[in-house]
């Protein structure tokens, strides 16, 4: 009798704050996400996580809608996107937009506004998000969290303001440390910064992606999470510096040193 056991770690690349449409540089903006599509297939990972902001404003053309779709499907992976605070998803949202009448078969968005979860059945995975309506101190990301337990991973998306224990105001979307350390899920991925940040709190692993170029510290660069996500070995966190242009090649997050010396 052969026993089998499902030992496959699964690999998830975790995005946000990519803001396509950007008035200022959304060139820019959109070579970055092309080149976050390009590292899902080239770290051989198994779902890409979008998590707000994914576009700067509602009025951003049709053809940056229709760009983030290509972009999408020309990748035969789950591709998990969840609104965020430029992105609203209300009655004008522009997800309700025409491009996304016809979306490509990998394309799953986050809709639902007390949390929806979308089972990829066949990663073994299942993806939970509140779909954020109104940026307000109100909005609670992590709230109707389910429990899990079913066997499945649990992967947990929210676009929000984490509050250090220090911190005193209450900002929109906000996120606290205790809900962080209560949570069910394996992995929370985080959205709202453009840097890349750990806020890990007792056994759950949470992290900011930040936006793709912000989040590197190389200049030239994109910075996304490689997520890992082992029975064994639980769940690791990487950030993979990629170059924008030329090989795919992951390179090391710290700058060369610089050539001279002060002394
Ligand atoms: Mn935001």
């Amino acid at each position: 009798m052969v026993i089998l056991v499902d030992h496959r770690t699964l690999k998830l690349i975790h995005t946000s704050d990519t803001h396509l449409g950007d008035d200022w540089r959304s060139d820019l903006a959109e070579t970055a996400f092309a080149r976050v599509i390009d590292s899902v297939e080239h770290l051989e990972a198994d779902a890409l996580l979008v998590v707000g902001d994914v576009f700067d404003h509602a009025r951003v053309p049709d053809r940056v809608l229709e760009f983030y779709l290509d972009q999408i499907a020309r990748i035969d992976r789950p591709v998990v996107t969840l609104p965020g605070n430029h992105d609203l998803y209300h009655e004008d949202s522009l997800y309700l937009r025409r491009p996304f009448n016809n979306p490509p078969p990998n394309f799953h968005l986050l809709t639902g506004q007390s949390g929806q979860t979308i089972s990829l059945s066949e990663l073994g995975l299942d993806v939970w998000g509140r779909a954020m309506t109104q940026h307000t101190p109100d909005f609670r990301p992590l709230e109707n969290m389910p429990e899990g337990g079913d066997g499945n991973w649990l992967v947990a998306l929210a676009h929000g303001h984490f509050h250090f224990p220090e911190d005193t105001d209450l900002r929109s979307s906000p996120i606290q440390p205790e809900e962080v350390l209560g949570a069910s899920c394996h992995y929370l991925a985080l959205g709202h910064w453009e840097r890349h940040c750990e806020v890990s709190q007792g056994d759950t692993a949470a992290f900011y992606s930040g936006s793709p170029l912000g989040s590197s510290p190389r200049s030239g660069h994109i910075g996304v999470n490689v997520v890992e996500l082992d029975r064994i070995a639980g769940v690791t966190v990487n950030q993979a510096i990629i170059p924008l242009e030329g090989p795919l090649n992951p390179v090391p997050p710290e700058p060369a040193a610089v050539a001279g010396r002060e002394d």
